[in-house]
């Protein structure tokens, strides 16, 4: 078939819905909630009626039952206006992928369905106080009594902690197995023996919360496991590595409205008689700044074409995420230059866009991971 960048109809109309959620709820709220750090569930809770959170739950279950393209595209739009919100409402994509990859269809009548039949929130319990790139060294402890799992340990930096329902955890049955004694297994926020720390004080998308949660002899029954004991780690990169994509998009939305912003104002602002966008020095940074975007928007649509095409895509979800969230760090920083000391300036748009490009760096695995798994499988080619 013809490579085709034609979006068809239903993606245009998922891709007008995101950007008019984006631009009349989402945007008008962006600068208060990142200056009070302030989590604004009501709009998070439209996105939700909206059809714009379980976006890759099939619809048997709830969700809207989207691929990996029409997510990119609408996470992108969301992104524009907030990456901190983007990062809540797509927070139950990472959380849910797990089941949706290794649940039994028992599991998912009974997880998925009464979660997605309401606004909930769900969290990926991954990371560590002692890393977050090594997943096969965790310490958190699943002990089997009975019928029970008692879980001890704490996660760190989890994305809507203080607010979700449920957490997909990942923990060791026996920590000397290394990855392969990690197990994946759902657990209720209200189970008792948990305890979510305080909300992080963040430098960008602090319009997203972010606590540790400890578990101190927490008991979750044994028919919340996904998949055996020590199929954990591969669902979690499995899961990785659909969602990878995703962050991409992310990026690649903050990469865009730094942009925008930038080209915008160099219309506006005049010096030396004329725009500075007429100045070669600001049109150069504004060239540069485009080709970082869209060659990020073809990355991430690549790899997620791919994924739709059920191929694996470890590497180019690497590539996609690593390249649009450093061009995002590039571009935003570039659009603080254009605007001179008024972009150093809270009042003006453009220092958010860079603190919220700053995380898309460092979550869902580093961008030094990224480079890793990138070398890694393109070696594999030619062992
Ligand atoms: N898909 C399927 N299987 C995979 C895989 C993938 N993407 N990546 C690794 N595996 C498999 C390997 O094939 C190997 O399988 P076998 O047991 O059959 O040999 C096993 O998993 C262990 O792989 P590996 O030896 O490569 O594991 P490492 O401990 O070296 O870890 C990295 C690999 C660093 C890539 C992994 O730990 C990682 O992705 N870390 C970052 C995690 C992250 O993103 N954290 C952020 C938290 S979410 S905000």
């Amino acid at each position: 078939m013809a490579i085709d960048f034609e979006l068809t109809q239903e993606q245009k109309e998922l891709q007008e819905l995101a950007r008019r959620f984006a631009r009349d709820v989402m945007a008008p709220r962006a600068a208060k909630a990142d200056k009070l750090g302030e989590f604004p569930e009501d709009v998070y809770r439209k996105a939700w009626e909206l059809g714009l959170m379980n976006l890759n739950v099939p619809t048997e279950f709830g969700g809207s039952g989207l691929g990996e393209l029409d997510q990119c595209i609408i996470t992108e739009e969301l992104a524009y206006a907030c990456g901190g919100m983007t990062t809540s409402i797509s927070a139950n994509c990472l959380a849910l992928q797990p089941i949706n990859l290794a649940a039994t269809k028992e599991q998912k009548e009974r997880l998925l369905k009464p979660f997605c039949a309401s606004y909930n929130l769900a969290s990926f319990a991954l990371t560590e106080p002692s890393g977050g790139s090594d997943v096969a060294s965790m310490k958190t402890t699943l002990k089997r009594e009975g019928d029970e799992y008692v879980i001890n340990g704490e996660k760190v930096f989890i994305t809507n902690a203080p607010h979700a329902s449920i957490y997909t955890l990942f923990a060791t049955v026996d920590a000397a197995r290394r990855h392969k004694g990690v197990t994946a297994i759902v657990v209720p926020r209200n189970t008792p023996g948990i305890t979510v720390g305080k909300d992080e004080d963040k430098l960008g998308h602090r319009a997203s919360a972010t606590s540790s949660i400890t578990f101190e002899n927490a008991r979750v029954p044994v028919a919340n496991r996904l998949g055996e004991e020590g199929d954990g780690f591969k669902i979690a990169m499995n899961t990785l590595d659909s969602t990878r994509t995703p962050i991409g998009a992310l990026a690649t939305g903050i990469a865009r409205a730094a942009l925008d912003h930038a080209a915008k104002y160099s219309l506006q602002r005049s010096s030396f008689g004329k725009p500075i966008g007429e100045h070669q020095a600001i049109a150069l940074k504004l060239a540069d700044m485009a080709q970082k975007v869209t060659a990020a928007r073809l990355l991430v649509w690549y790899s997620a074409w791919l994924a739709d095409q059920g191929k694996p895509v470890p590497m180019e979800s690497s590539i996609a995420k690593c390249f649009a969230s450093d061009s995002a760090m590039e571009v935003a920083n570039e659009a603080i230059q254009v605007f001179g000391g008024y972009g150093y300036m809270r009042e003006y748009p453009v220092e958010k866009l860079l603190r919220d490009a700053k995380l898309t760096q460092i979550y869902e695995g580093s961008n030094e991971i990224q480079r890793l798994v990138i070398a890694k499988e393109l070696l594999k080619r030619f062992a």
